[in-house]
């Protein structure tokens, strides 16, 4: 049983890399921005909160991506394991899911982060299209990380469990380098 947190700026290839290692591992690949996407299809509340946020490459308040992991890791399937995408993304994300594991008697086993120079970050989203994908909100989202996420490298590097993974090169390569790097025992 493998439980995974995928780390990474936006467009690192998380979302890439978890599709393929859910069916690998036979896992279930959480995705918060997935999650997000969805309900926007769907203009549910949830949807409607959300939109507005990822329209323009702000984060979505920590206490409804919280709200959202608590209700999703109680459901039976991540009895078998789990892979977080894009979760946590703050300090504030981070210290919930370590109290919500502690309430769940489990742990994981390591935090891939994903590394991948900015400039082939910015080339891959425009490439990819998606709203939240234009020049400017690319930038924010950038900005976004560095300020908000990169702090939680030193959080799990200081806790041992941080293993970086060189995310340039074919995607079944990258795939390859997470399996060796994060789930054999580290020497
Ligand atoms: P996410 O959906 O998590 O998306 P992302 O960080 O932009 O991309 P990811 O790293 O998954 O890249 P991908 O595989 O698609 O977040 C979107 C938004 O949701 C956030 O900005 C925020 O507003 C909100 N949100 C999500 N989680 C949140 C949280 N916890 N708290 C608050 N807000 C939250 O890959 C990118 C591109 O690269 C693709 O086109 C792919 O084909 C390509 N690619 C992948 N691997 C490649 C490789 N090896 N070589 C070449 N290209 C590759």
């Amino acid at each position: 049983m493998a439980r995974l947190i995928l780390f990474g700026p936006p467009g690192a290839g998380k979302g890439t890399q978890a599709t393929s290692l859910s069916q690998l591992l036979a896992i279930p690949h959480i995705s918060t921005g997935d999650i997000f996407r969805a309900a926007i299809a769907n203009q549910s509340p949830l949807g409607i909160q959300a939109q507005s946020y990822m329209d323009r490459g702000e984060l979505v308040p920590d206490e409804v991506v919280i709200g959202m992991i608590r209700e999703r890791l109680a459901e039976p399937d991540t009895q078998a394991g789990w892979l977080l995408d894009g979760f946590p993304r703050t300090l504030a994300q981070a210290d919930a899911l370590d109290r919500l594991l502690a309430e769940l008697n489990q742990g994981f086993d390591s935090v891939v982060s994903l590394i991948v120079p900015e400039d082939a970050l910015v080339t891959r989203m425009l490439g990819r299209g998606r709203k939240d994908d234009t020049e400017e909100v690319i930038r924010r989202r950038l900005q976004v990380y560095q300020e908000q996420t990169a702090p939680l490298i030193d959080y799990y590097a200081k806790r041992r469990c941080l293993r970086e993974v060189d995310g340039l090169g074919e995607v079944s390569a990258v795939t390859d380098r997470i399996v060796a790097q994060s789930l054999q025992p580290q020497v």
